[in-house]
């Protein structure tokens, strides 16, 4: 039989196209696209249904050990289980380095930690906290040749903050072994002078996590972060950017024929800062870093999302209960400084942007797979593999109802989260289902991969550094 499934008569959506035709699978790969197939014994009908590249959600934080008392809301199973019913078959979750241990121990507990539990495929970026060098000289080069080919650094955060000649020799050792580095922007000085400012003046309701770190915080660290990487001359990813400022200093190093990517997420495109602003520690439930900001700062995302400067769309998905363990341990209610930074968002990502920008007619649908899978499979190299339709790639497909009408609400979610920050968002178009290597893992509200499928990913150095080292 030359196909063991067939997808039918729905329209097929790529970075580039949108056309009806049939689609047969065989061996978990695409191995055909046509007008008329037959011959599988399995055939789904997807009339009236988009059939687009799974999701890959390239900035998601899963079991990562936080704050001594604070514990993340989601281990592998329940979070690939999430990010599959919201429609993605790829998750690049954080390896994070803690200080002294090396990268290689910190990797055999993130592969413990996600060996037979997900159900989708996956794949770690290394968080660098300690770039000795031995992890810059031995480590690294080694781990990019077996395929942990992304590292991200942090500005800020006492326990993971590297200091400005650190991130210049973290980017030289990328440009030596084509790592792609992604960086968190925001000053460590910065938002500490200014939070211990509004601490003195008593300022400590979650609503001032925004005032402690402002988008000129964001802005000064972002182009500081991109001097950096022109003055060693490599490519990098500022991600979860929030701002008018920051998004502004991307592009203008663009123009300037840099190669700095962006990423932005679906918090600064539908939470503002009133939301840290509610009742008592409700606000606690939007404390993410960088923060939700303004209704402009909401037109400028959109602004790089719709003008390529920002080539990737994430959930930045990092969830801590609201509750004791989480949110609101008794230091939280000391002050906005305490509360874990992070909020929830693997499932939510796809509809959020389908709704808001697809069905407000803000992006095309082929602005859409661009910016939720294929940059992000071509941006630390996945492509061909993954991030596309098209003969030889792994059938990972979901299927969309574009016109389905849903309210989010925590109660239909799968994630290990006991809150979603868009409780009550209306919105329209929604996974109705979701493959992975041609086998369904969601169908619906039903979970069909009993037996989680998801392999670990190793991946070739992004075609972004390769350029580089090739000068
Ligand atoms: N950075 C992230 O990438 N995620 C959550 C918190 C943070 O600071
Ligand atoms: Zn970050
Ligand atoms: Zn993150």
């Amino acid at each position: 039989m030359p196909f063991d499934t067939i997808i039918k008569s729905g329209t097929i959506v790529t970075a580039a196209d949108t056309f009806i035709a049939d689609l047969g699978i065989k061996d978990g790969k695409v191995a055909a696209i046509a007008s008329d197939l037959s011959d599988a014994p399995t055939v789904i009908d997807a009339t009236d249904r988009l059939v687009m590249p799974g999701g890959i959600d390239s900035h998601v934080h899963i079991a990562q050990p936080g704050a001594v008392e604070v514990v993340m809301a989601e281990d592998f199973n329940s979070g690939t289980q999430a990010a599959a019913f919201g429609g993605n078959t790829t998750v690049m979750p954080f390896c994070l380095q803690k200080k002294g241990q090396s990268l290689r121990e910190a990797l055999r507990i993130y592969h413990k930690e996600a060996e037979g539990r997900c159900h989708i495929d996956v794949s770690f970026h290394l968080i660098l906290t300690d770039p000795n060098p031995r992890v810059l000289g031995q480590e690294l080069p080694a781990l990019v040749e077996e395929g942990y080919t992304s590292i991200k650094v942090f500005m800020t955060y006492d326990d993971m903050v590297l200091k400005d000649r650190e991130l210049l020799e973290v980017m030289a050792a990328a440009r030596r072994t084509g790592a792609f580095v992604m960086v968190h922007a925001e000053g460590f000085d910065t938002i500490r002078f200014l939070t211990d400012a509004l601490e003195a003046e008593g300022k400590t309701a979650p609503h001032y996590h925004g005032p402690s770190r402002p988008a000129a915080v964001e802005r000064e660290a972002t182009h500081r972060a991109i001097s950096f990487a022109e003055m060693t001359d490599v490519p990098i990813m500022i991600v979860h950017v929030s701002n008018r400022q920051a998004m502004e200093e991307i592009e203008r190093a663009r123009r300037r024929g840099l190669n700095i990517s962006g990423e932005t997420c679906p918090q600064y495109l539908v939470l503002t800062e009133d939301d840290m602003d509610r009742e008592a520690m409700e606000g606690a439930k939007f404390v993410c870093s960088p923060p939700p900001r303004s209704n402009d700062d909401q037109d400028a995302c959109w602004e790089g999302l719709q003008h390529g400067i920002f080539s990737v769309f994430s959930s930045d998905h990092c969830p801590y209960r609201f509750a004791e363990d989480g949110k609101l341990t008794p230091k939280s209610e000391q002050g906005f400084r305490w509360i874990p930074n992070g909020i929830p968002g693997i499932e939510t990502r796809l509809p959020i942007l389908f709704s808001e920008g697809v069905s407000k007619g803000r992006i095309s649908l082929n602005q859409f797979v661009a910016l939720t899978s294929t940059n992000h499979a071509k941006a630390y190299g996945l492509y061909p593999r993954k991030g596309s339709i098209a003969v030889g790639a792994d059938a990972d497909i979901v299927l969309w109802d574009p016109e389905e009408k849903r309210t989010i609400d925590q109660a239909d979610l799968h994630h290990g989260c006991d809150y979603t920050p868009y409780q009550g968002l209306e919105v329209t178009g929604w996974p109705v289902m979701t493959m992975l290597r041609g086998r369904v893992v969601t169908q619906g509200d039903t979970l069909l991969s009993h037996t989680p499928e998801g392999e670990y990913l190793k991946r070739d150095v992004s075609p972004f550094t390769s350029r580089t080292q090739a000068l």
